[in-house]
């Protein structure tokens, strides 16, 4: 068996509270607390653990790894390349009731959250949120710093690039494609590609800004 990772959880809202229960789920995990654009060092923090400081305290946090638990996808990104280029090692947070093919590769700093089901063929890259109970099916291709907002569906051979997010609910036919940075609303029925920048929604899903 080997030592337990120590690791300092990068936000302290509820996306934050929400990987430090998937850490506590974890074998070999253990969260240290949360560092925050808004709390002060000591601040009891959600699920028992505290506020450790700002970014700026990070360097004195002793550690072996972190995790960017922030919803906003460009907030999210910005931070984990600071992170990355500064030498951390972002680690995945992974619920143990999520089913993962054995095959999908998951990229650094991801967060699974309870009850996802990832199919065989798919990669999800690096800084990628999969939220509860969200599904990703065979062969698809989630960028980095996408999020797939809780139960919504992809189908097979779905792509969705760097940083969309694909809301709460939706879902995704076979083979379409959701551009950088678009957003697809909440029970929205994707069934012809989104455009970078766009946002659509509704059942079929329209585009109605950003394109
Ligand atoms: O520069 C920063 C910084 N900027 C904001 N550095 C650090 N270390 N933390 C930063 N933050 C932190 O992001 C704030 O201090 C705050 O703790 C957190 C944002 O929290 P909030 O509760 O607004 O959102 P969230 O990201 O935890 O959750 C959102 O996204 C989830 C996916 C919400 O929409 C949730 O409902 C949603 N489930």
């Amino acid at each position: 068996m080997g030592e337990e990772m120590n690791i300092v959880i990068i936000g302290s809202g509820g996306h934050a509270r929400v990987v430090a229960d998937i850490l506590l789920a974890m074998d070999g995990m253990n969260p240290l607390g949360f560092v925050s654009g808004d709390g002060e060092a000591g601040t009891p923090g959600p699920l028992g653990l505290s506020i450790l400081g700002d970014d700026g305290s990070l360097d004195s946090i002793e550690h072996d790894g972190v995790v960017v638990a922030i919803g906003d996808n460009a907030l999210r990104q910005r931070l984990f390349e600071q992170l990355c280029a500064a030498g951390e090692n972002l680690v995945a947070a992974v619920h143990p009731s999520a089913i993962i093919a054995a095959d999908v590769v998951v990229g650094k700093g991801c967060m699974i959250s309870a009850g996802s089901i990832v199919n065989t063929g798919s990669r999800i890259m690096d800084n990628t949120i999969l939220n509860t109970g969200s599904v990703v099916d065979h062969d698809s291709n989630v960028g980095p710093h996408a999020h797939i907002a809780p139960n919504a569906a992809l189908a097979g051979n779905v792509t969705v690039a760097e940083a969309a997010l694909v809301g709460i609910g939706a879902n995704v036919i076979p083979g379409r494609i959701i551009g950088k940075r678009a957003v697809v609303g909440a029970g929205a029925a994707v069934i012809r590609d989104i455009p970078e920048g766009a946002v659509a929604v509704g059942v079929p899903a329209r585009v109605v800004s950003g394109s």
